[in-house]
């Protein structure tokens, strides 16, 4: 599909796969920007970036963690840029609770998206089979894992004695006071990835909407919102490329870039095509 050694992988999904529905399409031109593995030295890179979301984020399969204000995992933490501690987190000053914690009660997190319009931090986290989530986070809220959730526990974990779950034909509380619900949730999950805010001009269709990845899902979800700011659709994108999209994000160029999770790991690069 994407093959090692080239740079051009694609002049379009349109022209590769001889679809025409693409063609009127937002975009179509696809180029294999690099290797990964020698642009970026890829493992050094994930390596670290992974070490360092699972211990400031996931709640690293100790599900009551992620509740518990004393423990650093299933938490979003906030510091400033030196390392030290704002003063106005929540939790600060409160007994037996970590100051650095901003949010807690998350599974595994794994993308943030400041929302270009409000100012808000948006977070998007794998949930538990069927449960993927798009969180809007505020302040020293709890967000529900494992009380709350969308999804069910997998089958390989009947008795939810790794999930702490329900078993999968029982389907969990999806809210509960106190519990702060996904903007958003994926069911089926996608096992959702990075995510960014469209604001460029290349793409003017697109403009506003969130982009969200998809690693088993193997697409770019676009979700769509109305003018009430509540999600009205959403798009599946790039299923064709079969390729398990880790991350996405916007150049300064306006177009826009994703990595893949795969073993020729690369940087894809979208840019719209003037109408033939
Ligand atoms: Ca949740």
């Amino acid at each position: 599909m994407i093959h090692t050694g080239s740079v051009l992988i694609a002049r379009g999904l349109y022209e590769w796969y001889g679809r025409p529905s693409y063609r009127a399409g937002d975009w179509a031109l696809i180029k294999q920007v690099n290797f990964a593995n020698e642009l970026l030295e890829k493992k050094q890179v994930s390596d670290a970036t992974f070490d360092a979301a699972k211990k400031l984020l996931g709640e690293r399969g100790v599900v009551e963690d992620a509740q518990d204000l004393s423990k650093p995992t299933g938490k979003i933490h906030r510091v400033n840029d030196d390392g030290s501690v704002p003063k106005d987190n929540p939790f600060v000053g409160k007994a037996g609770a970590l100051p650095t914690i901003w949010s807690y009660g998350h599974r595994n997190p794994q993308g943030l998206a400041w929302d270009p319009v409000t100012g808000k931090l948006w977070e998007s986290e794998h949930g538990p089979q069927g449960g993927d989530e798009i969180n809007i986070i505020k302040r020293g809220l709890n967000y529900g894992w494992p009380l709350v959730t969308y999804g069910r526990a997998y089958t390989t974990d009947p008795d939810g004695i790794r999930s702490g779950l329900p078993p999968p034909n029982v389907q969990p509380p999806t809210s509960a006071p106190g519990m702060e619900e996904p903007f958003t949730f994926y069911k089926p999950s996608i096992a959702i990835s990075g995510m960014v805010f469209y604001t460029g001009s290349k793409f003017p269709q697109w403009k506003g909407n969130l982009l969200v990845g998809g690693l088993a899902g193997t697409q770019l979800s676009r979700i769509v919102f109305n003018e009430r700011g509540l999600e009205s659709r959403r798009e599946p994108l790039l299923l064709e490329l079969r390729q398990r999209i880790r991350d996405v994000r916007q150049g300064p160029d306006g177009l826009i870039y994703l990595t893949t999770d795969m073993r020729d790991g690369a940087i894809l690069k979208l840019e719209p095509v003037a109408e033939p």
